[in-house]
């Protein structure tokens, strides 16, 4: 289904001449699928949301004069699952389990609840191997041509830009991971740096294949000075010390050039930090329990996490994901040689179905009273502008039933409460938020609505400068039902809702700038995206693009408190994710304009660690860097972010040549 941006692009493309019909570059799975699912004859809301209950651990490793670490043996497997209403066929989903536990394989994944100080350790397996101890494929057409991790190129050819003489089919060979917990404080070695994924120890990886990352062995080294502990094969050890604020954070796949594949296949969780004094509040209680270890069945609760994804499937219940670039805006080649737009990787990509914690459109049992929602935005490429109503298919932009009281962002609380009728939420950022029932006469329904766009997202209004979501299928999320109240809520009223108290950062004592650009085909006729590219200003505030491979541009002094302002150039907003830190938005001013300097906007006033750039602004975030290594700062839309919109960036003296 085209968006009405593709659709103009596409028109354009074909009154150019230039359309040529899609001719296929190799293996594709539309034979076997039946092809695309209609998402309008998937029934809504006949299917309860499930809540992700607690990861259980492999155990509990003490330690002398110190916190113990609360261990972990997580890995990533294939199976199905029902994602599809009941009646509907089942889904084949890669995501993470507990190994010891084995029925706690699920999409998304279950709940890692950590302690504030008190360490996580987790032993991440590459489990993509089928019963014969062999290497499955990819479930998504894999593109080769990227700058990606590219195990077939060996040790002299990974994580690099590999060259083709003629246009290849998908990758069909193992699986490179690697996990990120987006948002923590991490150790370098324990970030999950895009070259440092490993394949699975599987027993028939072809000959001169690299089976680790560039920045494996180099991180499994300094995991092992550390902490005494080796990365098996197939493996790798991350440590988490949770020394940062209680926050929504969570996981998920970062391998260069692959994670927008390798995340819309599954592999997803939420890791909720708790405790410390950025956990207490000096009166009042939140809306609880979540999901905990040991829980009985049948449990009740009233903080659920909730993850935003839009999908699409094809008729057999498999997921569905562009195979070619015609998919996107019709053009069909010449792809290598001939031209520089790469022939499977899609600019962005929107989903036609939503699915809220690994199903479509589910519906909640809410009694009349208070909820705490942790939402994320898991989509690849969609941002999420959500609302609560009585009537899922009201006119755009609907009239709000119930308000939203956000208390929390990326990085923990925000200082105060904020009530909004509708919640932003761009690609990987999180809004924690009570929504109060309270009152609602039994049977009623409340319907989850999304009128962000089916297409890049600029700002603005919905309904002015941009078409809201289809109210037939991406302009819905979810039902929340009521029923009778069990017992009594115990939690204060948002309005009267004292927050833990908030410290902000020092001043800056340096300023930096960066940009975000996009790069046009140069092929004669055709204009059309093929990278995005962060980089650098000049002189006289130009931009200077720069690739993953390019010398580190970004290099800070250690415990220093900087201001990056993040000019995007581009005609779209996105969200920029700078790994390591929690930062405060600072303000946004136009890049062209002398005037106006707006302040952070009301749910941007605590911590974060995804800001939205908008286009033609610059946007300034104010971080400590207080821990020495390498790290990435990104676009975290995937689509970008696997094509070049990702930076290493190095903290402490004498960066790594690159
Ligand atoms: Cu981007």
């Amino acid at each position: 289904m085209l968006t009405r941006r593709q659709f103009l692009r596409m028109s354009a493309v074909a009154g150019a001449g230039l359309f040529v019909p899609w001719g296929g570059i190799g293996c594709s799975n539309v034979e076997t699928s039946g092809g695309p699912l209609d998402p309008t004859i998937v029934p809504k809301y006949v299917m309860p949301l499930i809540i992700p209950p607690a990861m259980p651990r492999t155990g509990t490793i003490v330690q002398q004069e110190s916190e113990p670490i609360d261990y972990y043996e997580i890995a990533v497997r294939q199976f199905t699952q029902q994602i599809l209403p009941t009646d509907m066929p089942m889904t084949t989903v890669w995501s993470y389990g507990s190994i010891n536990h084995p029925s706690t394989f699920n999409y998304p994944a279950f709940t890692i609840e950590a302690e504030f100080n008190r360490p996580v350790r987790v032993k991440w397996v590459n489990d993509l191997k089928d019963a014969d101890g062999k290497f499955l494929h990819h479930l998504l057409p894999v593109d080769p041509t990227l700058h990606w991790a590219n195990p077939p190129g060996g040790t002299a050819g990974r994580d690099m830009h590999p060259a083709f003489m003629r246009t290849p089919g998908p990758y069909t060979g193992p699986i490179p991971i690697v996990i990120h917990l987006h948002g923590g404080h991490n150790a370098q070695e324990s970030d999950g740096y895009p070259e440092a994924w490993y394949l699975p120890a599987a027993n028939n990886i072809p000959s001169g294949f690299a089976s680790e990352g560039t920045w494996y062995e180099f991180f499994k080294t300094e995991f092992f000075n550390k902490r005494g502990v080796t990365w098996e094969p197939g493996t790798a050890t991350f440590q988490y010390e949770n020394n940062q604020d209680a926050a929504t954070l969570w996981y998920h796949d970062h391998t260069l050039g692959m994670t927008r594949l390798n995340v819309y296949a599954g592999p997803a969780g939420f890791y909720l930090l708790r405790g410390g004094d950025r956990d207490l509040l000096p009166n009042g209680v939140l809306p609880g329990p979540a999901p905990a270890l040991g829980d009985p069945p049948g449990a009740k609760y009233y903080e659920i996490p909730i993850a935003i994804q839009d999908r699409s499937f094809n008729t057999n219940g498999s997921l569905f994901y562009p195979d070619s670039r015609a998919f996107f805006d019709g053009f069909g080649g010449p792809y290598i040689p001939g031209s520089d737009v790469p022939p499977i990787w899609n600019p962005e990509f929107f989903g036609n179905t939503m699915v809220a914690n690994g199903r479509t459109w589910p519906f909640l049992e809410v009694e009349p009273r208070r909820y705490r929602f942790r939402f994320l935005n898991g989509c690849n490429s969609r941002f999420l502008i959500l609302k609560l109503v009585t009537n899922p298919l009201a006119t755009r932009p609907a009239t709000p039933a119930l308000p939203f009281w956000q208390i929390g962002a990326e990085g923990g609380f925000l200082p105060a409460p904020v009530m909004f009728d509708q919640l932003l939420i761009a690609p990987a950022e999180r809004a924690d938020v009570i929504v109060d029932f309270t009152g609602l006469p039994v049977g009623t329904e409340i319907y989850f609505i999304n009128e962000g766009p089916d297409e890049p997202f600029g700002g603005g209004v919905p309904g002015v400068d941009f078409d809201p979501a289809n109210p037939d299928t991406t302009g819905q999320v979810m039902l929340f039902q009521v029923v009778p109240l069990t017992a009594s809520d115990q939690s204060t009223p948002p309005d009267q809702l004292v927050l833990p108290s908030f410290t902000p950062l020092g001043l800056a004592t340096n300023t930096r700038q960066v940009s975000l650009n996009e790069e046009s085909s140069t092929f004669p006729g055709f204009d059309g995206p093929i990278e995005a590219d962060l980089g650098t200003l000049d002189g006289a505030g130009n931009p200077i693009p720069m690739g993953w491979d390019e010398d580190i541009t970004e290099n800070l002094t250690l415990n220093t408190i900087e201001v990056w302002e993040i000019y995007n150039f581009t005609e779209d907003a996105h969200p920029i994710h700078i790994h390591e830190v929690q930062f405060q938005v600072v303000s946004r001013e136009e890049v062209d304009e002398d005037g106006d300097i707006r302040g952070p906007e009301p749910g941007e006033t605590g911590f974060k660690d995804t800001v939205i750039a908008y286009p033609g602004e610059i946007t300034r975030v104010k971080a400590l860097f207080d821990l020495p290594g390498l790290y990435v700062w990104h676009c975290h839309i995937l689509e970008h972010e696997d094509n070049e919109m990702m930076r290493p960036y190095f903290i402490g003296p004498n960066p790594p040549a690159l």
